[in-house]
Order: C-alpha cells, then structure tokens, then sequence
C-alpha cells in the first residue's frame, strides 16, 4: 500500500491499481484529494505491473462532487480538469468503483474513466443546477453521449440523481457489482485489460445524440416543462444550452461552450446565493451549546390532538415514515372527516404515479383516531394543533399533563402565541416545546421549532433530529409574537397595506413581489389564507381596509372575492370595487394617493424584513442569520436565487440598507423605519450578517 497523500491510498493487487480515495464526510474533490487522485493516476500508469486501474472511495459515498466550501477561493493545481483529462486519456483501462452518491464532479469523474461498476443502491446524478451552476467539468458533454439527450437534459435540469437499475438500463453503468464491489471491480478490470485492444470512452460516443424525436422539440418541450418551476433561475437554461453544445458541436467545442457558461454562473449572484444557501440549510440543524452528551429521546409513537388541515397533514408526516400516529378530535365527525381528507390526500397523490396503492393502506393503517386525550397515554410526542386560542390550549395542555407518560414531549403547533405560557399549564415546562408546521404541514419542509424558557436540551436535540427523521428542515427559534417567519411576514404585509393605501393598485403591489420571486404577492397570498383570519366580525368598525373587505363578505379566495375577484378556476382579477374602496378609505384617513414607483414598493416591503431580521438577531430570537434566511426560503416561498432577507441585505450592502431605512424614515415621519442598532453597527463597520 502506498499512501498517496493523508486522503488517497495507492494499492497494487493481482496486476491492478486500486486508488482509494477516504475524505469524509462525502469525499468531495478538495484540493488534497483531487491531487491525490492525480499522483496516484501517474504512478499506476508508470508502473509496469499494472494493467489496469480502480477508482473507488471508503466511507459512505463515491465522490459526491466537488468541494464547495473551496468556492469562494482561488483553485489550486492540480484543478479538476486536468486529472479528468488524465483519466480520460490513461493507456490502460479505468474503472469507477460506485457506491453511495456519485454526484456532480464525482459522476464526471466515473464517467472520465472507461467505465463504471456500481453497488445496487448506488445513485447518479448531477445537482450542480442546486447551486446554480451547471456540471463545469465535462458533464453536460458526456452524460447525453452516454444516457441520450432527454435523460440528461431531466437529470441536469432536476438535479435529481437516478438508481442503479436505471443506470444500468440506460448503459451510465456498465455492471451491477456484488457485495464486495471493491474485489468485482479489481476481477471487472483485469478482465477488460486481459482481452485488450481499444477501451470505450464517453466521449468518443456520439450515436445517442441523436433519437427518433428531433433534438429541437426535446429542447422546446424541457423549456416548456420547466418554465413555471424555474422562473427567475439561471442555471436550468444554462444547462439546456450545454447539451444543445454537445448535440450541435464536437466534444472539444461543446466543452468551451460548458466552461464559457459554467464560469458566468460561477461568477454571478444566483450561484452565490444558493452556494451560501447550501451551507445556511445545514448549519440550521446545528444546534450552539447542547452538549454532545445530551440524550436524544427516542420517538416511537406520536398523538396529534386535532384533525383538521394542520392535524391531519402533521399526522401524514408521521405515517410517511412509519411512526404510528393517533389523532384525536373531539367527535366522531370531526374525526372521519379528519381521517377521510388524508385517505384522499394519499389517494391524490396515488393518482399521480406519486405513491403505490399499497403505501396508501401502509400509511392510512398507521393513523388511527381517538375521541380523548386518554389514548395518547403511551405516545413519546404529543403534538396539539387546535385553534390558536390560549385559553384552549392551556385546558389541553393540563390534561395531557395528567394523561402523557413522564417521558413524554408536549409541543404545540402554534404559529404565534406565548410558549411559555402554554408550558406554564404543566408541571413539565422542559418537556414542552413548539413545533410550528408550515400548511399544508404534509408539504412545506419548514419546521420552526419553538424553545421555550425551560424547554430542556434534551427535548430540543430530540426534535431536532426528529425533524430530518420526517423530513423537515428546522430551525430553532425563541419565543416572541409570530417567532421568526410571521413577525417578519408581517412587516411586509403592512408596508404593503400601506403602499396600497397611498396609491399603489394591489396588483402593482403584487407584481413586484412576484418578479422579485416570490410565488405570490403580498394580497394574493392574503386572499388565499383568507382576510377574515384573526377578524372581529362582531366588533368590526370599517378600521382598516380588511375589516371593510370582510364587513363586505369579501374574505379572500374561499368566498371568491377579496383583495381580487376569483372566477371558478381560483384565477385572481383586478377589482374596481376594491381600488374604490381603497381610495374611498385613503381620503377618509387623510392618506393623498400617488403614483408609486416599484422600487419604492420593493424597497418598502423587503427592507423592513431585513430589519426585523435584524431585532430578531439582537433579541437571540434566532440563533444565525442564516437560520432566518432558511425560514424564509423553506417557508415563505423567497427565491432561493437570492439567498434569504439577510442574503440579500448582505449583497445589497448594509450600509446601503441602513441609509435607505433612515430616507423612509425621513420621508414618513414613521419611526417604523429606525434601522435596527444591530444593523447600523454592522453597517458602519463595513460588516456583515
Ligand atoms: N462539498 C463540501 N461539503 C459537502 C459537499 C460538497 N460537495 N456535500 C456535502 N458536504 C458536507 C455537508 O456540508 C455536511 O457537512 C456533510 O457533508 C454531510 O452532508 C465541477 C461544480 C452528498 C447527498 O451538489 O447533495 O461538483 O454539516 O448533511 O444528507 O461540476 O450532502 O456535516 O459539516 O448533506 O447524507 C456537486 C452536495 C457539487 C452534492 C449527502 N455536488 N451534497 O447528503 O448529508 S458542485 C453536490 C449533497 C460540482 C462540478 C461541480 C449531500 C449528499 P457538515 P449532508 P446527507
């Protein structure tokens, strides 16, 4: 065995050169790896007694790509290309030796090599366009020489890896090894160098370039499909260009075309954005000062209390990874209704080739239903999602002090009442906490988990990591009205009320919203939640535009009318009723309407959540600013491309922030727009979140 260098080992068996790569936690392309491969590709080629060569890695994974965290700074020698091309034109025969995930750079090695083995749970695949970027070492060329055109333009533009058995089918690899994948690919290469003669290279394939659908229309058809869903992206057109390259010019041609491309999404703010979101999503789950020795409780069996929209989909998250979950409402109705709307939820996505027939009954099977707190007596999670009123939850909160067994966790779904005073109802205050689900709760990845004063470590290491377990992105936050996402939520919503009421048509409004990238605007989205929530109807006094909408019957979307009239397809249009309304209530508050620009618009509803952001900070509200930046993606629908609020602050500039703050301030009067002293030191000293 020759060690290569501390991250790849150079062994010699039976006439092969094994070269392991071990660089945990994924053995990405660092600099000391991709050196290691590369010394250790020469000294097999010098050395006589091998005929034939193994690329493989220990660990959990193949090479899962390059190293991101290296980005930000200049690449070092060897680079990546220079030990593909070495690979690409080695004199003896190369093997990828595949288990875990061979992605981005790490595909594009395997398929620099002659060819590929791989374990059956192996995936492939090329997620680069996750980073807005494209696969800039030979990806886009090689892949549709190899699995055609239509599959590489799904698998660069989705990112989504494929399985074994579908690289096998589409010839990406060229064996299904055994379970020692390690010794089949030493007997696979000795084979191939025994028989001799000439070995495949990707490149050289050009036969599926071509199919019996011509290349335009599958071109046309991938940029229709995807038009709606990557919206404001970059990188997916990007993509499709690169395999237009490979299609349209020779292999050396196209591989300018890929570096030309590559090097301007590098280079740009999208991939910036989304490099930095990669890292923000995973420190979200890092939890700062929990002992490593803290115990992680286990949690085998879940009660939800409330079977409605939030029950119900909170359920479903149980039973799509096999935790056993009881739901209990307070009537029988109430309860098959409840149980029916997730059977049709299962059934729905049945439909759409989501989900087998059989997961259906599996899923449904794990849910059960219950008329008292009673039967959540041996559950380790007990979630409540009744109506957001104090006074309810509390009297819940004291039963299930009584019924839950001691172990048990107690968390509440509220999306903005006072934790600590639910936990108050209890005799366990470090046994509850909040577990704020996103609606619909089966859908949305966010998870605000809610520490409460004396919300112990345990409990939250135990929800932390209990949010991955069904697949939620979490991010722990403190306790304040709306936590995280509603209390800067609403800073946008009232700055938008307020431009509206100064003039600016709602739909003006939202479209500003919308090509910033959210998927909806600020009246869109309150129509859809419904204008009457948290309404008075008793006591309502025409006070505000929304109280005149719902006095109005006007509610949102479910009544068909709100900010926008609905037709039956939920297609929102512009009101005449409304814009009169508007001006009607401006002139009876003394408001003079105006023509608003839509940089003002933009400036006025995305700067105070920036700056809410920033007193959240200050308050230890949220751990990082990264983690509200997480909230607001998985949450809020804000365009991955830019980050999150504090993101984008940071690309905007602070001190560009802090000065446009202090012109509204200057122009209303309104000590809403104080920047944060958070935000203004920051700024003065050239700082960032
Ligand atoms: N670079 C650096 N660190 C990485 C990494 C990478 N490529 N992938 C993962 N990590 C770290 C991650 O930050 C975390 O660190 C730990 O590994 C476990 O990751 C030239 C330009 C492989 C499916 O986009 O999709 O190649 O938090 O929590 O859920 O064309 O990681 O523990 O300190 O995600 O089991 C293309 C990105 C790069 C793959 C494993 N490749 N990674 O998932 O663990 S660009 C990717 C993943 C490129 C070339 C281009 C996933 C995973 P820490 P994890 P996981």
């Amino acid at each position: 065995m020759v060690a290569v260098n501390n991250k790849v080992r150079l062994d010699i068996e039976q006439g092969v050169a094994v070269i392991s790569i071990d660089s945990p936690p994924v053995n990405a392309l660092s600099h000391a790896v991709r050196e290691g491969i590369y010394n250790g590709v020469n000294q097999a080629l010098a050395d006589d007694s091998v005929g034939g060569i193994v690329v493989l890695c220990e660990g959990r994974t193949f090479i899962a790509g390059a190293d991101i965290s290296e980005f930000g700074s200049a690449p070092k020698e060897p680079h990546l290309h220079t030990i593909l091309e070495a690979l690409d034109q080695s004199t003896k025969p190369v093997v990828a030796a595949i288990h875990g995930t061979a992605l981005g750079g790490g595909l594009e090695t395997a398929l620099c090599c002659n060819y590929r083995i791989a374990s059956a749970n192996a995936k492939f695949g090329l997620p680069e366009v996750h980073l807005g970027l494209l696969p800039g070492a030979g990806g886009t060329q090689r892949l549709p020489r190899i699995v055609g055109v239509e599959k590489a333009l799904s698998m660069v533009t989705s990112g989504a890896p494929i399985g074994a058995e579908d690289a096998l089918k589409t010839g990406l690899i060229d064996l299904m090894a055994g379970e020692d994948l390690r010794a089949n690919a030493i007997d696979f290469i000795r084979d191939k160098a025994a028989i001799g003669g000439d070995h495949p290279r990707v490149r050289d394939n050009q036969e599926k370039l071509s199919s019996s659908v011509p290349n335009e229309e599958i071109f046309a058809g991938v940029r229709k499909m995807i038009a709606r869903k990557t919206r404001g992206f970059l990188a997916p057109e990007y993509n499709i260009q690169c395999i237009e390259a490979a299609v349209s010019k020779p292999f050396d041609e196209g591989m300018k075309t890929e570096g030309k491309l590559f090097m301007e999404l590098m280079s740009g703010a999208q991939s910036k954005a989304q490099q930095y979101f990669f890292f923000a999503e995973r420190q979200a789950s890092k939890v700062d000062g929990i002992d490593k020795t803290t115990p992680e409780l286990q949690i085998a069996k879940v009660g939800v209390i409330g079977g409605g929209l939030m029950g119900g989909g909170i359920a479903m998250n149980m039973a799509n990874v096999g935790i056993p979950v009881t739901i209990v409402e307070t009537n029988q109705t109430a309860l098959d209704r409840g149980l029916g709307t997730i059977r049709k939820n299962y059934e729905n996505t049945a439909s759409k080739g989501r989900l087998r027939l059989e997961d259906v009954e599996t899923r449904c099977n794990l849910i059960n239903g219950a008329l008292d707190v009673d039967a959540l007596a041996d559950c380790d999670l007990i979630i409540e999602a009744v109506f957001e009123n104090m006074a309810v939850k509390k009297d819940i909160f004291s039963r299930l002090d009584v019924v839950a067994k001691p172990t048990a966790i107690l968390a509440s779904n509220t999306s903005a009442l006072d934790l600590n005073e639910i936990a108050q109802a209890t005799s366990r205050p470090e046994s509850v906490i909040g577990l704020h689900f996103f609606s619909p709760a089966n859908v949305m990845k966010l998870l605000e988990i809610v520490r409460g004063d004396k919300t112990s470590d345990s409990v939250i290491k135990t929800c932390m990591a209990f949010a991955k377990k069904i697949k939620k992105v979490a991010t722990l936050v403190g306790v304040c009205p709306g936590f995280v996402g509603n209390r800067i939520l609403f800073m946008r919503q009232h700055q938008a009320n307020l431009v509206a009421l100064e003039g600016a048509p709602v739909s003006q409004v939202d479209k500003v919203l919308f090509d910033f990238g959210f998927p909806m605007g600020a009246f869109q989205m309150a129509d859809l939640a419904g204008l009457d929530l948290g309404w008075d109807k008793d006591n309502s006094n025409s006070e505000t535009v929304k109280d005149r909408l719902c006095e109005m019957g006007r509610c949102g979307q479910k009544t068909r009318s709100g900010f926008y009239d609905y037709d039956d397809s939920r297609r929102p249009a512009p009101s005449a009723v409304v814009a009169d309304l508007i001006a009607d209530h401006a002139q009876k508050t003394g408001v003079i309407q105006r023509q608003i620009s839509d940089q003002e618009i933009l400036d006025r509803c995305i700067l105070p959540m920036v700056n809410e952001g920033a007193k959240i900070l200050e308050e230890g509200i949220a751990m990082r600013a990264s983690d509200i930046d997480v909230v607001y993606v998985y949450g809020y629908g804000w365009p991955i491309y830019r980050g999150g609020p504090m993101h984008y602050a940071n690309s905007l500039g602070l001190s560009e922030v802090v000065a446009k703050l202090r012109a509204y301030q200057q122009q209303t009067g309104d000590d809403f727009w104080e920047p944060s002293p958070l935000l203004v030191s920051l700024a003065e000293q050239g700082g960032q979140f």
